[in-house]
């Protein structure tokens, strides 16, 4: 499996926002969006960590058509002395349904569900055409599913995909008996974590869903994920082989001066940072450092896709956008141009300055408040990440045009937040891989759409495991491309994705 090259991501907004949710989603591209401009507009901090899973923003405002509504959950699906409930929110659209039609179920992810995806997006179509009626479940913990009274340690042992699986298990056996549709093909739906999720329900409730689209889905868990970057490396390259060439350049030159405090004062009014630039330890410069390239990071992830639909700011901001800037001589070296990049990305978010100060985030990932600066999904997904998946970001290969972000500053954030240690982390990740089978997944009717740009497609699946499982690769597109609905500008390979999943979902509906 050519792992060398990944898909999706979110960006560097992140430094602005975090998420990664799922591919719009969710929450992540929301909580860049829109959580970011409070928090960062505030002087807040910033979470990132889960920046580059997926983003959405969090278009509430779109909601209206369909209202919230609300799923008796239990608290701990494997344990049956404890009989705890909570609130689970989902969506409903029953537009396009005929009697007699299959069940479609959106699985939500890091992030809150946004309700754009019962108005738009390419599963409304196919939901059209096959007269089905359509779901969308909100993640545990993320949004307002909220089955803890806050976000301490404690209480986060209750979030894990095993659980969020088990939710969904018991959400389509308890609607389907409810509303008559239990012998109705149910057909999951995801993108990004989301995606494995769909694939996993599949996996492990073959009983309760008929078929699954795993978009953009990082199948394999990985604590150290050097070869994200090295697909932002051959994305920027494919649009100007100087490009890649050029950010490292400036990179390299702002890691030189970090070693310089002389030189503070300057790297503070370039990046217009919120407060002095203060190095004191490896966390600080890693942070900052990994702030700046999360710019890059977050354009690459959703290079021009269609998620604005979604409310989502900055979708103009594309790979070309920022390759033409760190091409222009007439911006002064290298550095000045990264520097620009910077401001551009702030301009776009209206970030009135940047917040690169490791102690705030430290400070807003350990806030168990739901009110908390990090509850939008940072602090929940990072802890997924400690405790179920890795996917760090590191900068370790060679291959990569950023420095200064090692495995190590990612795992001990596992430490300081949650008490989980590097053994830990290593641990769950093989464990996850055990109980889900990583790329040797083994099941039927679950097709892999995945982007040649995404950075996550390193950790997807990209060619058919057999006729049963087949993968759709698109050339040229980023994370969850396929999932936003279609746009006349869209590239032909992207409409004969869109084409292919929905002749498969039309043969697999007759099996
Ligand atoms: C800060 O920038 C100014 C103007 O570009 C330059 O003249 C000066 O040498 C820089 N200071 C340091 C310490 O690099
Ligand atoms: C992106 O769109 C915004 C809003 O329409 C506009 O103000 C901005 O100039 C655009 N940026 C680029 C780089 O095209
Ligand atoms: C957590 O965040 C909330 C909301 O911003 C704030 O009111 C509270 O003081 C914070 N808690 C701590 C311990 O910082
Ligand atoms: C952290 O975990 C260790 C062992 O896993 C435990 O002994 C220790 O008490 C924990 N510390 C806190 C602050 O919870
Ligand atoms: C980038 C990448 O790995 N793409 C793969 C996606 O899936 C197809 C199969 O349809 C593979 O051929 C690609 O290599």
């Amino acid at each position: 499996m050519e792992q060398s090259h990944m898909p999706v991501s979110y960006s560097f907004l992140v430094s602005v926002n975090m998420a990664l949710q799922t591919c719009g989603l969710s929450v992540l591209g929301k909580v860049t969006v829109v959580l970011l401009l409070p928090l960062f507009a505030g002087g807040e901090g910033q979470y990132r960590g889960f920046r580059r899973f997926n983003r959405a923003e969090d278009t509430e405002q779109q909601s209206a058509a369909f209202e919230e509504q609300w799923f008796i959950q239990k608290l701990d699906h494997f344990n049956g002395a404890d009989s705890r409930e909570w609130k689970q929110r989902y969506f409903v659209n029953e537009n396009f349904y005929k009697p007699g039609g299959p069940v479609f179920l959106m699985i939500g992810g890091e992030g809150p569900a946004n309700p754009a995806w019962m108005q738009s997006g390419t599963w409304l179509t196919y939901a059209a055409k096959h007269g089905a009626l359509c779901l969308m479940l909100e993640h545990r913990f993320y949004g307002k599913s909220h089955p803890t009274a806050d976000l301490s340690t404690d209480n986060l042992r209750f979030l894990s995909s095993r659980q969020a699986l088990a939710d969904l298990a018991h959400f389509r056996t308890a609607i389907a008996e409810t509303q008559g549709l239990t012998n109705r093909k149910w057909v999951a739906f995801g993108g990004s974590y989301p995606g494995s999720l769909a694939a996993w329900f599949r996996l492990k409730y073959s009983h309760l869903v008929h078929a699954s689209v795993a978009t953009s889905a990082p199948v394999h868990a990985t604590v150290n994920f050097p070869e994200y970057l090295e697909v932002v490396w051959r994305s920027l390259a494919s649009e100007n082989t100087e490009c890649p060439l050029l950010v490292k350049k400036a990179s390299d030159t702002l890691v030189a001066r970090l070693s310089d405090p002389k030189t503070y004062d300057n790297i503070t009014k370039d990046f217009n940072l919120c407060s002095k630039l203060q190095i004191q330890t490896e966390a600080d410069s890693a942070y900052f450092l990994e702030t700046l390239a999360g710019n890059f990071m977050d354009v690459v992830q959703y290079n021009e896709d269609n998620r604005g639909f979604e409310g989502v700011t900055g979708t103009n901001i594309t790979i070309k956008v920022l390759c033409g800037l760190m091409g222009d001589a007439s911006l002064g070296e290298p550095y000045a141009r990264y520097a620009a990049v910077a401001r551009l990305m702030m301009a776009t978010f209206s970030l009135k300055c940047l917040d690169a100060s490791f102690n705030t985030y430290l400070r807003d990932m350990k806030n168990t408040s739901w009110e908390g600066p990090a509850a939008g999904g940072g602090r929940q997904w990072v802890y997924q990440t400690c405790t179920e998946f890795g996917f760090y970001q590191s900068t370790d290969s060679p291959n990569q045009p950023f420095t200064g972000f090692p495995l190590k500053y990612h795992v001990k954030q596992c430490a300081d937040f949650y008490n989980v240690s590097a053994e830990q982390v290593a641990e769950a990740v093989a464990q996850t891989n055990e109980y889900y089978g990583a790329y040797d997944i083994r099941s039927s009717r679950i097709v892999f759409p995945n982007g040649s740009i995404d950075p996550w497609h390193a950790l997807g699946i990209t060619q058919d495991i057999n006729p049963d499982l087949p993968a759709v690769f698109i050339e040229g597109t980023a994370h969850c491309a396929n999932m936003y609905p279609a746009r006349s500008e869209d590239l032909l390979q992207l409409d004969l994705a869109r084409t292919h999943i929905s002749l498969l979902l039309q043969q697999w509906l007759k099996q």
